[in-house]
């Protein structure tokens, strides 16, 4: 059977080809082992008309959803439907894992909530035997994440992608899924309250893998905890070492041992991404990031104290900021020293605590369209207008947006809301 795997494009984002669909390239892989032919069709970068002549016939389709794009990716599940009436059209990833019974979505033939990789074979075997298997497919989760083939990068042009670290080309790896954390905007319908870890083994052959296919030494994790395990570190480093990588990858900043740092840096970490959140202290607590400013502010000196610059990411707008809280959120970059922030407008992602239980937050979600729920951009440089609160309005919200730009620039931001505006990443190597 062919399958079309389809990346929808994200024409808010200023670069939607930073980096390689790798879950996608999961499924891929997974497709190619059970015999199947994959094609990967690659809208990023397309603008929202021009991408119909890249609809090339199949026998199946499938589309990855995220919130802020799924109107685009059920535009192109409708018009495949309607070009090839007969072809299976299924729907996977965060949207639908978080709203399978969304009205829209009922254009596909089925959702998949979760990962994907199981239940994709499993509904192409249930219509190859002619089996009956629900609209809406839900599998346990992968525990042995080992037992995943490496993403099918050799489907895709690995050229097209435009990440870099340190100012080098590099690839994205994902070696644990979960996060057992439960801060109030994020969602854990995709893959979980727990993490999951691949070995480090598995990492490193995929790391080699990748040398040497590709001689490409550089990477970003996008590990939700990547930092949360020094004995991983540790033995991560132990096996890594020989091969002169660099990387980017998130951290928390709860985590204040120095070996930590130590170990990050011996391993090859060049940049460490904070989410950050707030300035303020009475944010980050309604947010139950389990985390304090002074936390935040320690981290950022460790990561620096180990050579290794340090991002941060900041949610403006959570139910109870205040011009106050901004204000403090200011401060707070005045005295962090980062090295790059990124500021986004907090959207209740669906499935996200605020999402589900408004009320407890004195907030009232004001659009139940995904299509407002894109995270950045918009006129304003504000993402879009789906929450109320009683502390600050819209118009306030976007006012103070406005005021913070102003002084990102003011310090050297390049302009955007999404641009990094620090560019002193230099790093001494010692
Ligand atoms: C790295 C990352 C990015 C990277 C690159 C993503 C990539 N590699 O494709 C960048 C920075 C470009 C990015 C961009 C965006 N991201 Co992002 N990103 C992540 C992050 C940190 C990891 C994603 C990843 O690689 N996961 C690993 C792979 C294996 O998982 P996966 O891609 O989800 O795929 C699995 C399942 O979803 C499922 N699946 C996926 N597609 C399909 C399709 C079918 C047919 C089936 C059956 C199954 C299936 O099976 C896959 C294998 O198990 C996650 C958070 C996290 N820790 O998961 C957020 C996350 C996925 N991103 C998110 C969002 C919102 C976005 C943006 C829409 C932001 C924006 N612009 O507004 C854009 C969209 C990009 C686009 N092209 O449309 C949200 C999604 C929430 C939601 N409800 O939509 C997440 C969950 C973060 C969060 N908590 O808010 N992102």
């Amino acid at each position: 059977m062919l399958v079309d795997l389809i990346r929808v494009p994200d024409p808010t984002c200023i670069d939607d080809l930073l980096d390689e669909p790798l879950g996608l390239l999961y499924l891929a892989a997974v497709l190619q082992a059970e015999g199947h032919q994959v094609r990967i069709t690659n809208l990023a970068g397309y603008s929202s008309e021009d991408w119909k002549s890249e609809i090339k016939e199949a026998d199946v389709y499938g589309i990855q959803l995220y919130t802020p794009t799924a109107h685009h990716g059920i535009t192109i599940a409708r018009y495949i439907k309607q070009r090839f009436p007969h072809k299976l059209i299924i729907g996977g990833g965060a949207h639908p894992s978080a709203v399978p019974d969304a009205k829209d979505l009922i254009v596909f033939d089925h959702i998949v909530v979760g990962e994907g990789e199981r239940s994709l074979i499993a509904i192409l075997n249930a219509h190859k035997n002619k089996k009956n298997i629900p609209r809406i497919v839900k599998d346990d989760f992968i525990e042995d994440l080992d037992s995943l083939p490496f993403p099918a990068r050799h489907l895709v042009d690995m050229h097209r992608f435009h990440r870099k670290v340190g100012g080098k080309r590099c690839f994205g790896i994902i070696g644990s899924r979960g996060c057992c954390f439960q801060c109030a905007f994020c969602d854990h319908a995709l893959f979980g309250d727990n993490v999951r870890f691949r070995s480090i083994k598995n990492i490193v052959d995929e790391i080699q893998h990748i040398i040497e296919v590709y001689n490409v030494h550089h990477f970003e994790f996008f590990d939700d905890m990547w930092t949360i395990s020094k004995k991983r570190l540790r033995e991560f480093y132990e096996q890594v070492k020989d091969f002169q990588i660099t990387y980017r990858c998130n951290g928390r900043t709860d985590i204040l041992d120095p070996e930590v740092y130590t170990l990050l840096y011996e391993s090859g970490c060049r940049l460490i991404c904070y989410g950050i959140e707030s300035g303020s202290q009475r944010i980050l607590d309604a947010m139950k990031k389990e985390t304090t400013v002074e936390k935040n502010l320690h981290a950022i000196k460790m990561a620096h104290d180990a050579n290794i610059p340090a991002a941060g990411y900041f949610l403006l707008g959570f139910p109870g900021e205040t011009r106050k809280t901004i204000q403090e959120t200011m401060e707070f970059i005045k005295r962090s020293d980062l090295d790059q922030t990124q500021f986004y407008t907090f959207v209740p992602l669906p499935g996200c605590e605020v999402f589900k239980y408004p009320q407890r937050f004195n907030a009232r979600i004001i659009s139940h369209d995904f299509s407002d729920y894109f995270l950045v951009t918009g006129t304003d440089g504000c993402g879009g207008r789906t929450i109320e609160t009683d502390a600050l309005s819209a118009e306030e919200l976007s006012q103070e947006m406005k005021k913070i730009r102003q002084f990102l620039k003011e310090r050297g931001s390049k302009g955007g809301m999404q641009d990094y505006y620090y560019e002193k990443l230099k790093y001494k190597e010692k």
